[in-house]
């Protein structure tokens, strides 16, 4: 099947991009496209040339599977094609519907006129595949719209809607329905009002207002502003050289600076590893087995306990256009939940990302009552009181006696068992949890956890509900902790190990941020709360429990942690908003005195074994996952600590990071560290194999 078509009309010649399901600008379609354009440019029958895409959309860019295969001498890229149509004489206009992305709209901004869809999305989101837009897009955006506005955009690697884009004069016109684009288009082409317009004959402006004096003071700032080149911010740095091209080189010059950098970062570890984030996210819904069933219907929802985890989900539920009831009849809880949601529309209102009307609507979406009478409409129940079994299953016999058979009913446990509450109901095949993390309504991280009875239907609805969340969903079986915090908890004991052997809090911390987290492991305790922690501990000694007793006392002298202003660090309200930790002397001093009681001699530790605790302990724990079926994929887990653990994405999230340094190495630390290897770890290391090659169920695949 070709993936270019052509179609003459009256001396126009329209070529159709159709490489589903998102046209990608691949070296195959590339081949084809390249000699269609020299030909259409040879043509003294054609006058104009409308490029468009099939599949209801112009093109996603670039086919980024394609960055890690060497092209030999005879492949033929987007940049190829580009050259051609700025080296053609023949009009060309861009048919843009829904996206132009990436090379997509590099292709656009080539052309001399753009005409889109109202749907449509414009964006070069390169960076956040750790390269650079690198075919023209650097060199043309900014004669376009600015240097610094093109900056901006692409170091957000940000997308504007057709509004916006005409706005900033990237759009000549914009029409109402797709059924109307190629009229419009090929209008333009045969009436080439303005004739040959080559963005690439434009001058750079820096942006309105800005002399051209202030290029080197504008360069330097947005230097500053990025992360360094080794935590996460190389392409960002690579992206700012390649734009102040623009501004100082004549364009050609420009765009061969702009093709090193992006050979550059293609071949760079933190590009293979956003890529590998990518197409992991991608694959978290693929599951392999799984019959293929139609997701129910999802309505209304009800949420049970308006807590501070019931209130987020009710909020994302709201924001996700699903009309939401909470039920709780604790007074006072129903009041603060009330007054958070209150504040968090008009927070989106003070913001400008909402109308005071759409607020309103919002929050009147959202219900709070005691009676659970209300949810018998609801088509999925999600329960997020108390962390108590017997509490759970209270009120999930409740729940099921007056929900209507079809509706799903979730908890939103971080540890229990699942099973064991689905079976205080007569729908265990309709039962799962749904773990969202804190604050829910901004986490992105949905963890799915798989009941043994749950249904494909189910699993199903489970999903799409995730997809309208806007929640990235990973499914995990009915283990304790799941994927994400049974981790955390061999994290958590790697660091209490540090600070037992007389290794600052802080600085193990301060190491964790250096690598990428945003914060460090003992920060996050004192977030998710010690007490939390301490009854986990207490469930679950053999897997959430450290060698000595601080967790103990910490709680006995209530430092439960930045929601007692005291924790592992202490907290300060006039520093940070009291979010900033602040060493605290009496706290290593308590780690001090019960690794004497445990008979645990302090030692001296430098930085990388610090890194090296915290990481290969979630890659150990990982590995174990994977191998008892808890998760899929690595790239589940991966994808895991990336969106819910702040796992820096520029290291591909850790079984990915276990690739990058080698799992020889990591098993090899494990056993000195005196940590129980997980057997697919050993006999990876063994075979030199990768977690990148290994699939569920074979020790090393290829
Ligand atoms: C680039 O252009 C470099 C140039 O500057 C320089 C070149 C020299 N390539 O997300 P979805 C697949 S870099 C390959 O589930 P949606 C995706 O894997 C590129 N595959 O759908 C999935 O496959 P599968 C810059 C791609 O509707 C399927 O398409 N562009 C690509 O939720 C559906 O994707 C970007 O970074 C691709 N470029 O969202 C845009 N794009 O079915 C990246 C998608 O096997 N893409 N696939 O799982 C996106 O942001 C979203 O996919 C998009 C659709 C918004 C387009």
């Amino acid at each position: 099947m070709a993936l270019v078509h052509t179609e003459d009309r009256d001396g126009v010649r329209i070529i159709t991009l159709d490489n589903p399901p998102v046209n990608s600008l691949s070296f195959a379609l590339s081949g084809e496209f390249y000699p269609i354009v020299e030909a259409a440019s040879a043509d003294e029958s054609i006058r104009a040339v409308v490029i468009k895409g099939a599949n209801r959309q112009f093109s996603a860019g670039a086919d980024i599977n394609d960055f890690a295969t060497e092209p030999t001498p005879e492949t033929k890229t987007v940049r190829d094609v580009i050259a051609a149509i700025e080296r053609s004489d023949k009009i060309f206009v861009a048919a843009i519907e829904k996206n132009a992305l990436g090379g997509g709209l590099e292709l656009a901004l080539a052309c001399d006129y753009r005409v889109a869809t109202a749907d449509t999305k414009l964006g070069l989101p390169e960076i956040k595949l750790g390269l650079l837009p690198g075919a023209g897009g650097t060199q043309r955006l900014p004669r376009a719209i600015g240097a610094q506005d093109a900056l901006d955009m692409m170091l957000k690697g940000r997308n504007v809607k057709s509004d916006e884009a005409t706005a900033k004069g990237l759009l000549d016109e914009v029409v109402d329905s797709p059924e109307h684009l190629l009229d419009a288009a090929l209008k333009i082409a045969n009436a080439a009002p303005l004739g040959k317009r080559r963005i690439s004959q434009r001058r750079v402006e820096l942006g309105k207002g800005i002399s051209a004096q202030a290029a080197a003071f504008v360069v330097s700032q947005a230097h500053k502003m990025v992360p360094a080149e080794d935590a996460g911010g190389l392409a960002a740095h690579k992206l700012i050289d390649a734009v102040e091209a623009s501004v100082e080189l004549p364009f050609a010059y420009g765009l061969a600076r702009e093709a090193r950098l992006f050979e550059e970062l293609a071949r760079s570890a933190p590009s293979f590893a956003l890529r590998h984030v990518f197409f992991a996210e991608r694959e978290l819904s693929k599951i392999p087995g799984l019959p293929a069933a139609e997701p129910l219907p999802i309505a209304k929802a009800a949420v049970i306990g308006a807590g501070t985890m019931g209130t987020g989900i009710a909020i994302t539920f709201a924001q996700a256009g699903i009309p939401v009831v909470v039920i709780d009849s604790n007074d006072a809880a129903v009041e603060k939940a009330k007054q958070t949601v209150f504040g968090m529309f008009m927070y989106q209102v003070q913001k400008g990302r909402m109308t005071q009307e759409e607020a309103w609507k919002l929050g009147q979406s959202i219900q709070f009552t005691e009676e659970y009478g209300e949810l018998a409409d609801a088509d999925v129940v999600v329960e997020a009181v108390f962390e108590s079994m017997d509490v759970k299953k209270e009120v999930f016999a409740k729940v099921d006696a007056i929900a209507k058979p079809s509706c799903v009913l979730a908890s939103n446990t971080s540890t229990l068992d699942i099973d064991a509450m689905a079976s205080v109901t007569k729908r265990p095949e309709r039962f799962l949890g749904l773990h969202f993390f804190v604050p829910a309504n901004i986490m992105p991280l949905l963890e799915i956890v798989r009941g043994k009875a749950t249904s494909p239907q189910t699993l199903a609805t489970a999903f799409k509900l995730g997809k309208t969340l806007r929640k990235t969903a990973v499914l995990s079986t009915n283990a304790f902790g799941f994927i994400g915090n049974r981790m955390v908890f061999d994290y958590a004991k790697a660091a209490g190990e540090l600070a037992e052997w007389g290794v600052s809090p802080m600085r193990v911390d301060k190491v964790a941020k250096k690598f990428g987290f945003p914060m460090g492991p003992f920060a996050m305790g004192d977030l998710s709360g010690i007490d939390v922690a301490w009854h986990i501990a207490k469930a679950r000694p053999d897997v959430a429990r450290g060698k000595t007793n601080v967790i103990d006392r910490l709680v006995e002298m209530k430092r439960l942690g930045q929601k007692t202003m005291a924790g592992y660090f202490k907290y300060d309200k006039s520093v940070g908003k009291g979010r900033e930790p602040i060493a605290d002397p009496e706290v290593e001093a308590l780690f001090a005195e019960e690794a004497m009681k445990a008979g645990i001699a302090p030692r001296t530790v430098d930085d990388r074994e610090i890194l090296e605790r915290l990481a290969f302990a979630l890659i150990n724990r990982g590995a174990f996952l994977l191998e008892e079926g808890v998760a899929l994929r690595p790239g589940d887990i991966d994808i895991v600590y990336v969106y819910g653990y702040g796992f820096p994405p520029h290291h591909g999230g850790p079984m990915w990071y276990a690739d990058e340094v080698g799992v020889k190495h990591v098993y090899e630390r494990v056993v000195a560290f005196g940590w129980e290897p997980a057997p697919l770890l050993k006999a990876l290391a063994e075979k030199n194999g990768t977690f990148a090659n290994y699939k569920q169920g074979e020790l090393i695949h290829a």
